[in-house]
């Protein structure tokens, strides 16, 4: 475990770039993120921290396999790419906070660019989106149960959307319906389209991101996941948390009083 995981490293907030890709299981958020690191390095240090090997469609594949980056083959960028894995089955509570004292400490040692990888699912994801300064929501052609991002609430977290696989059928639909979606929203992000396999719209994809604006909807919203992370973090690490977790379920212990017990 390094420093960072035992929470030795003193964590700093920091002005640098922090950009979290999330969106639905196997939109191709992994195959952005290297089509990305094909344009901005070898002139930008980039970090990628890749977060949630349990996705549904790799089954929960070695972590290893799930960010195999064809980058990482060209010599004269893998030396300014860091990757890191960070799994969520264990200890979920505490992986927001793991992620941003290495995303804080990767920038204060001369990144440009740290990208968070993760599947927009569960509550933790949202929350290590959350650590981000700005975040990109990835959807793709819907299959037949409308926009997915939206109903995993990720919208108003987002400053820029990519509608992926634009090379497949549907995709254009999926555009027109987001674009109905935001139409009531005051400073709605901006829609673009990719196909991260073919390679379209990655030009203009990295280019935004070094320089994309962020929406008052957006730092609200992330707002919201850091206090309510914060205030997570407070319970969790309160000494007499497992203490009180035995009572309840052993002695019957009540909720009220439990909360009362944790607030002495
Ligand atoms: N046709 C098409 N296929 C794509 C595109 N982008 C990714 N894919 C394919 O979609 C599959 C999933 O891509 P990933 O990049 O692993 O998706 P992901 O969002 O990172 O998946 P998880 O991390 O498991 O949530 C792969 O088989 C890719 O080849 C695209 O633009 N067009
Ligand atoms: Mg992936």
């Amino acid at each position: 475990m390094s420093a960072i995981e035992n929470g030795e490293l003193e964590v700093t907030d920091t002005d640098g770039l922090i950009v979290a890709i999330t969106g639905p299981p196997g939109v191709g958020k992994s195959c952005l993120v290297d089509g990305i690191l094909h344009r901005l390095t070898p002139n930008n240090l980039v970090a990628v921290l890749a977060v949630d090997p349990t996705s549904p469609i790799s089954g929960g594949a070695l972590l290893g396999d799930r960010i195999r980056l064809s980058v990482l083959d060209d010599k004269t960028k893998a030396d300014s790419i860091y990757v890191r894995s960070i799994a969520t089955r264990s200890s979920s509570g505490s992986i927001p906070s793991i992620v941003r004292g290495l995303a804080s400490h990767l920038l204060a040692n001369n990144f440009d660019l740290v990208i968070i990888e993760t599947v927009g699912a569960g509550q933790s994801e949202m929350r290590c989106a959350a650590i981000a300064n700005r975040i990109i929501v990835v959807e793709g052609p819907a299959r037949g149960d409308g926009i997915q991002a939206e109903k995993a609430g990720l919208l108003e977290l987002a400053d820029l959307i990519v509608v992926n696989k634009s090379d497949m059928e549907g995709a254009e639909r999926v555009v027109n319906d987001l674009t109905v979606s935001l139409t009531l929203t005051d400073d709605a992000p901006p829609i673009i389209r990719t196909s991260a396999t073919k390679g379209d719209g990655l030009d203009e994809l990295s280019e935004m991101i070094l320089h994309l604006d962020e929406r008052v909807t957006s730092r609200r919203a992330r707002a919201r996941q850091q206090l309510l992370m914060a205030h997570e973090n407070i319970l969790i690490l309160n000494p007499a948390f497992e203490a009180i977790l035995d009572r309840m379920s052993e002695e019957g212990l009540v909720l009220e009083e439990a909360l009362r017990l944790l607030n002495e």
